[in-house]
């Protein structure tokens, strides 16, 4: 048979083989080959010209672009770089030599994502500016050597693109906190006992993330969110904002990111059509964002806190400066609590100093100081009945209400923050110091009292007088304020302060060492043949509050007396055995019954202090030493000016003066 091809048969050993072995064509090859050529040269042009897709020069990005989107669909981390190794999870934003990747594909990789997104106004995905921290190691590590004030990582122009990067300017890897609990020696007991209070904090999280998700609170019997009215009635994620720190702090880090992403895609305030407290969310939310923000340097926690912050500036907008209860972010409207009439409550006014001092000082905004500065000097120049300072205060007037004054409810962190505002500027603002001094010897002197059974107790006060035998479960927290008051300024009340802060601990603890729970309740009274207990209904409940554990964290600190970290053991087991439901923590309606019901509420400052006192109590001193760290009243951590070199003090740029 023949072909169209010519065949010229060789044989090898008898079998045949096809040849390739010839000089020339011949003329009807030659016609043949050249025309399959044209065919082919035809056919390119023709495709060149006449298809749509290939028109034009900008039609050839569209194409590229298209598959690009398509990679993009197959999963984000396609267009992200490669993790990098285990020890280097630093910022995104630092190139780093000596290791990992070759710079220059990093900065390929950057200009083609930049371009992606310019052309087509799409944001390439970031990957989380985190790093990894061991919560459990045996190497000591937190800032060993103060200094005033670190260069900002994240500030807009810090000179020279060597550390600039895709996601921003370089962070260093010592600006992160190395959270540390345990110390070489560490027995196996602390570290079961750090385990066992981390595992608390897993279920706490685990169950709002399952349940309540972006919600406030969970309710964690009847499993679905918990709308509590000082937070408004949005979503702002009060459990997310108020766990965070302590997520870190314990090496959580799965779920600090999870929260931190929530954070950065989800909170906005501005869209809340509902009121919420000045107080709460400034000490939870402000508080919670500016303690994440020392100890990562991750400047979305920075923005979120100025954010937050800025929504409420419309209720300091009062003849006094002191600041209306509850605010409205998305009308601004803001009023007062029903049943406080026209007054503002001292503790709510009071409290809000350590945040906005902080806040002016990272943001370079004096916005939030000047709002604070002006309510300090009303009650600075207020006359105060017998040097103290009663629970409520007009802020249309600047006149006191009724003269009710408590270290517990609507009294308690006022006084905490003159002390602490005192520590946070590094003891550089004394006036707040000695008006301190002066209101806690007026209140040793007139409220300090002694029960029968030799229980030292605080008593209410009303028009000068006794009012009411009784200490809220709220002024626990009193015991480690007055030690450390006596340990950071010697003078002539230091001993007394560290006398008080025994005792007063001491009494909290019987509260709860007289209960059937043995946890304690909302208040205790000393009447008669009662010491330390309740005595209404309303009184017999524990919200999971977390003033007790305050206390025996820091009298441990700084008596290492044993027996702080015994009783707080005790409440690890007290909580696991009544609180402890299959969908998270609940307090409790009584505390005096063997099996109390729940009240089905997971309330915030479980995850912000509770727990993170507990675990606090069983980690080493260099696990956020006080020389360094200020807690809010909501324990969230604050560095302390000159002492602790993630403070991240503003550094203005040449662009600040610019208009
Ligand atoms: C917290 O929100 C804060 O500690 C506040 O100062 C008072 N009480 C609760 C917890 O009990």
């Amino acid at each position: 048979m023949t072909g169209i091809l010519p065949s010229y048969q060789r044989f090898v050993n008898g079998v045949p083989v096809p040849s390739i072995s010839r000089r020339s064509f011949r003329l009807r090859e030659k016609y043949l080959i050249v025309s399959v050529l044209l065919t082919f040269g035809i056919v390119w042009l023709g495709a060149l010209f006449y298809l749509p897709e290939f028109k034009s020069s900008s039609s050839v990005n569209d194409s590229v672009y298209k598959v690009y989107k398509h990679i993009q669909k197959a999963g984000p981390e396609l267009l992200m770089p490669p993790p990098l190794a285990q020890n280097d999870v630093g910022d995104p934003g630092i190139i780093r030599h000596g290791g990992g990747e070759d710079p220059h594909i990093i900065g390929d990789r950057n200009r083609l994502r930049a371009k992606i997104e310019e052309d087509m106004g799409m944001k390439v995905l970031e990957r989380p500016q985190f790093d990894v921290v061991p919560s459990v190691s045996s190497s000591k590590g937190p800032q060993k050597n103060p200094v005033d004030a670190i260069e900002e990582p994240d500030a807009a122009n810090n000179g020279g693109s060597k550390n600039i990067s895709p996601s921003g300017p370089k962070a260093d890897a010592s600006d992160k906190y190395v959270a540390v609990a345990l110390g070489p020696n560490a027995d196996a007991d602390q570290i079961s006992k750090l385990e066992t209070i981390k595992g608390m904090m897993r279920h706490a999280w685990n169950n709002y993330k399952l349940y309540a998700w972006g919600k406030n609170e969970l309710k964690p019997i009847s499993k679905r969110p918990h709308l509590s009215s000082i937070f408004g009635g949005g979503d702002m994620g009060a459990t997310i904002v108020d766990g965070l720190d302590t997520l870190y702090i314990m090496g959580l880090m799965d779920e600090f990111r999870e929260g931190r992403d929530w954070v950065a895609e989800n909170l906005n305030i501005n869209e809340i059509d509902s009121e919420l407290s000045v107080f709460e969310t400034t000490i939870r939310f402000v508080g919670g964002l500016l303690s994440c923000y020392a100890l990562t340097g991750d400047s979305v926690f920075k923005t979120k806190a100025a954010h937050v912050a800025d929504a409420l500036l419309p209720a300091f907008e009062t003849p006094t400066g002191l600041p209306y209860a509850l605010i409205n972010p998305s009308t601004k409207v803001s009023r007062q609590y029903h049943w406080a009439g026209p007054n503002s409550i001292l503790s709510e006014v009071g409290t809000l100093h350590l945040e906005f001092t902080y806040l002016s000082d990272v943001t370079g905004k004096e916005v939030y100081r000047q709002k604070v500065d002006r309510i300090r000097d009303v009650l600075h120049k207020i006359e105060k009945p017998n040097d103290l300072y009663p629970n409520f205060i007009n802020p249309r007037t600047g006149a006191w209400g009724q003269k009710h004054i408590s270290l517990g409810a609507l009294g308690d962190s006022f006084y905490e923050y003159l002390l602490k505002a005192w520590l946070l500027s590094g003891k550089r603002d004394n006036e707040a110091r000695i008006m301190f001094d002066i209101a806690m010897e007026a209140a040793l002197d007139k409220m300090l009292k002694v029960s029968p059974g030799g229980l030292s107790y605080l008593a209410e006060l009303k028009y000068g007088r006794v009012f009411e035998d009784k200490m809220d479960h709220l002024s626990c927290f009193s015991g480690g304020m007055f030690a450390l008051a006596s340990t950071t300024l010697e003078n002539t009340q230091s001993e007394r302060y560290m006398d008080v802060a025994k005792k007063l601990t001491h009494t909290c603890h019987e509260s709860y060492d007289r209960s059937e729970t043995k946890l304690g309740p909302e208040a205790f009274r000393f009447t008669g043949a009662v010491e330390a207990r309740a005595q209404k209904s309303n009184e017999k409940v524990y919200i999971l509050r977390p003033e007790t554990f305050e206390s025996y964290f820091i009298m441990w600190r700084l008596t290492k007396d044993q027996k702080y970290r015994d009783w707080g053991w005790e409440a690890v087991q007290a909580l696991e055995k009544h609180c402890r439901v299959e969908g998270g923590y609940s307090g409790l309606v009584n505390v005096y019954h063997q099996r109390p019901q729940g009240d089905d509420v997971q309330q915030s400052f479980f995850l912000a202090e509770t727990l993170k006192y507990l675990y606090l109590l069983f980690s080493e001193d260099e696990l956020l030493p006080l020389e360094q760290w200020v807690f809010n009243t909501e324990a969230h951590p604050l560095p302390i000016k000159s002492h602790n070199p993630l403070y991240r003090l503003h550094q203005p740029s040449p662009m600040d003066n610019q208009v």
